[in-house]
Parts: structure tokens; sequence; C-alpha cells
């Protein structure tokens, strides 16, 4: 069984084997490029490579089951066999989730917590993976078109803890699990915003520990007046440093360097504080 408790330092590297992520990190679909920033990653200060092969996007190409495989698996093999950290498959499909858990990925990172595919749950029942289970509101293609909620932490909370029953009732070991509110997905900017603002309340609401990934996201952009993604690493630090102080146990990021550098910081400095 993965054990969120065993892994150590609370940063989580993206590697999209994708031609369109939206966040600049100017990966395409070489499987040698993308083990490079892999490993660059790793030695960077990354405790898990979350390896993704279809982009999330709002408006982003469907990519088929076997494409998605046929872009992860390699990049997986080799990061897993090389790496000694443990890699996370950015998947909503149960056999690309099977596909790389062959290959040696530890964790599924499911951004549809289980909805997209009624296999998931069983599949990472099975292999005793760690399951990172995301809140979305709509789908992908239309989620940001007119995002609603009436208490935006309260319905996040809800669902969490409904979809983190359905994972447990389908045999995933309640220490395998691990939440995220899933910024920038379904949100308006002050959805995120408020979100950010509770994360105390979603840690203490879950009972499990939880992923904040707001890494170069479009309210940052928004907030500080900056169009191009890969410009908002600044940003994205004051997110991770908030996160983390506020209980979150692992940040999703692209810059790794700098999170891991903030995050050791901030521990030195909680020690003092002490
Ligand atoms: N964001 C993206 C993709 N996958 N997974 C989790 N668990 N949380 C996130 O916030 C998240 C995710 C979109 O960012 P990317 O296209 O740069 O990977």
């Amino acid at each position: 069984m993965f054990e969120w408790g065993g892994v150590a330092g609370g940063v989580m590297g993206v590697v999209n084997v994708t031609p369109d992520s939206f966040s600049g990190d100017g990966l395409s679909l070489d499987p040698d490029a993308a083990i490079a920033r892999g490993v660059a990653l790793r030695d960077a200060g990354a405790a898990v490579l979350d390896v993704g092969g279809e982009s999330s996007r709002p408006g982003a190409a469907f990519v088929p089951a076997t494409e998605e495989s046929a872009r992860v698996v390699p990049v997986i093999r080799a990061l897993a066999a090389d790496s000694n950290v443990p890699i996370s498959v950015d998947t909503t499909k149960a056999a690309v989730a099977e596909a790389a858990l062959d290959a040696g990925a530890t964790i599924v990172n499911d951004i549809s917590a289980g909805r997209h595919d009624p296999d998931m749950l069983r599949v990472v029942a099975e292999s005793g993976a760690g399951y990172v289970a995301m809140h979305m509101q709509g789908e992908p293609a239309t989620m940001q078109d007119d995002p609603r909620y009436d208490d935006v932490v309260r319905e996040v909370g809800d669902f969490l803890l409904e979809r983190l029953d359905a994972a447990v009732a389908a045999g995933i070991a309640a220490g395998s699990l691990i939440a995220d509110p899933g910024l920038g997905f379904g949100k308006t900017v002050a959805h995120n915003l408020t979100l950010l603002g509770a994360v105390s309340t979603l840690v203490e609401r879950v009972g499990v520990p939880v992923l904040v990934g707001a890494s170069r996201k479009g309210f940052i952009g928004r907030v500080l007046g900056v169009d191009d993604p890969a410009a908002r690493d600044d940003g994205t630090l004051a997110t991770v440093v908030w996160a983390l102080d506020q209980g979150a146990t692992m940040v999703r990021v692209h810059d790794v360097r700098g999170a891991s550098r903030a995050c050791a910081l901030l521990s030195v400095l909680e020690g003092a504080a002490a």
C-alpha cells in the first residue's frame, strides 16, 4: 500500500507529455525530453513526479487511452527505474492508470475523482497505489464557461468527502488517499482565492492529506496582471508558502526548485517559531 505519510517533502513536480498544456512548460511529445525534465525536477527536490499525457485545459483535444498510454508509459518506465522518487500518473482513464502502474508508477492522480471511468477506483484498489481525488465542477471542455457555487468551500469539501468515501468503499486504503480542491477546474478567480484562503478548513474537514495545485494558473495571472503562464512562478511561490503554512501536505508545481527552496525555508522558520 502506498502511504502518503511515507513521502518526504512536499513538492510534486509536473511532467506533461502533451503538445498543449496551458502552462508553457515547453514540453512536446518527445519522451526523451520528458524523461530529462523528470530527472531535472528530481534533482531540484521533487518528492513526487506527476506524469500526464492528456491536457485538461479548456478546449484541449481528447486523447484516446492507447495514445495516452503510449505517451506516458515510456517516460514512467524510465523515471521509475532511475529517479528514486515515487511517480504518479495524471489520468482519468483506468486503462492508462493500469499501464502506468505496470510501468512503475505508484500513485494515480485523477482529476475526475473516479467519476470519468467506472473501473478507475477498482484498478487503484487492486494495485494498492496511492490515489489523488480532485474536485472539478463540470468537464474540462466547458468547466470555465460559468462556474457557480452557493458556498464554494462547503461544496468542494462535501464533494471530496463523498469521493473519498467512494474510494474507500471500492477498497482503497484510507492511508493511500489525498484530496485536492482542484484550483482552476470549474472555478472563477474569486472561487480559487476563496478556496486557497480556506485550505486549513479543508484540511480539517477531509481528514486526509491535501494537495494544492495552483502553479501558473489563470487566477495568479489575473491578480498580478501576468498573461504568460511561464512568467507566473513568482506568484505561484506565494501560493506554495501559503498552502503549506495552512496545512497542505503537498503542492503540485512546474518550478520545483523554487518551491523546494521555499518549502525548506518555511520548515526552518516553523522550527524557529516553535
Ligand atoms: N492541475 C492540472 C493538471 N492536473 N492534478 C491535480 N491533482 N491538481 C491540479 O491542480 C492539477 C492536476 C493542470 O495543470 P497542468 O496542465 O500544468 O498540468
